[in-house]
């Protein structure tokens, strides 16, 4: 099975970052967990994604808050699907990282989650995994029915506690 890279422009992201690293761990997929900077370390970031594919990945998942320029450092060196997490910071909330990571030229495709939306960067990862991995899909299968048993046990417990 491909790995998934998960790159984050600073230790500040890893409170973000950690729902995406826990996911694709209880997926059993493969995961390399890197900091890297499209303004700090932008060669060791070069570097990484033009030799991701080589090296065994098959999708990037880059987390950034601020002006997040890093999913998009990466698209420019890799056909591999890249996915953007907008992490929030300081100011805005959030949306100085969405824009910067949402808002990118035609050709230079970023998938882009909501802000801090690590869970889904992570899920949409395995989900392309999934496309030629059956065992992949079933454990996606599994969690969407255990998604919603729990929504319809919450719907029977609010129903029975509040409804008149
Ligand atoms: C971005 O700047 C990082 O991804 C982080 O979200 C933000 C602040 O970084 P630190 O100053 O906390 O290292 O590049």
């Amino acid at each position: 099975m491909k790995k998934i890279a998960v790159i984050m422009g600073s230790t500040s992201d890893m409170p973000v970052v950690e729902k995406a690293v826990n996911t694709l761990k209880d997926f059993g997929v493969s995961t390399e967990v890197r900091v890297m900077s499209a303004h700090r370390t932008p060669e060791a970031a070069r570097e990484f994604a033009i030799n991701a594919r080589a090296n065994g990945f098959g999708a990037i998942i880059c987390a950034a808050g601020m002006a997040a320029h890093l999913a998009g450092a990466f698209a420019a060196n890799t056909t591999l699907p890249v996915i953007g997490i907008p992490v929030k910071g300081p100011s805005f909330d959030g949306m100085d990282a969405l824009l910067s990571t949402v808002q990118m030229p035609s050709g230079m495709p970023v998938a882009t989650v909501a802000i801090n939306g690590a869970a889904n960067a992570a899920l949409l990862a395995i989900q392309m995994l999934a496309i030629e991995d059956a065992e992949l899909a079933k454990k996606l299968d599994d969690m969407r029915a255990k998604n919603t048993a729990k929504v319809y046990e919450a719907d029977k417990e609010i129903n029975e506690k509040y409804s008149f």
